[in-house]
């Protein structure tokens, strides 16, 4: 009887966890599989990732996101200078081509939550704001993972 429940809550929250990395459909953008990584005991960033697909025949842009987790939040690009991975904020917004889609995911384009206000662990969810130029504001729900942490965003993250 004992394992039969914990059978079907095991299976509730699995259904609760796809639900919640859900897709959403705002205007001519489809936002998918947003995910935030998880922080180790006092590390004042993270990243996070996203999907936006543009289904719409305009461009539209991210043009500032937000989150109650961190006090402020940049959209990141990745680049190479002088043979060394650096990040740099897209100070112009990130843009989405029409009939395009943008997978913001680990080493590349990505979220920076800068100066936390908590430890962020995994199966949390948090709400990300985004304002798009054209679609406006909308807030996706996303779930906390600890995913691949390559060397280069390892070190990166410390150097803010
Ligand atoms: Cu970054």
């Amino acid at each position: 009887m004992r394992t039969l429940f914990i059978f079907f809550l095991a299976l509730f929250i699995s259904l609760m966890q796809s639900a919640n990395a859900q897709k959403v459909e705002f205007g001519e953008l489809v936002i998918s599989n947003a995910w935030i990584r998880n922080t180790p005991a006092n590390h004042h960033l993270t990243a996070g990732y996203l999907k936006i697909e543009n289904v719409g025949d305009m461009d539209d842009k991210l043009i500032d996101v937000s989150s109650s987790i961190a006090e402020e939040v940049e959209i990141h690009q990745i680049i190479m200078e002088n043979e060394i991975i650096k990040m740099r904020p897209l100070k112009d917004g990130l843009t989405i081509r029409a009939g395009d889609i943008v997978h913001l995911k680990p080493g590349s384009v990505h979220l920076m939550f800068l100066r936390l206000k908590k430890l962020i662990l995994p199966t949390e969810l948090y709400e990300i704001n985004l304002t798009f130029l054209n679609a406006g504001k909308l807030t996706v729900k996303a779930l906390v993972k600890s995913g691949p942490i390559s060397a280069m965003q390892h070190q990166n993250e410390h150097k803010h």
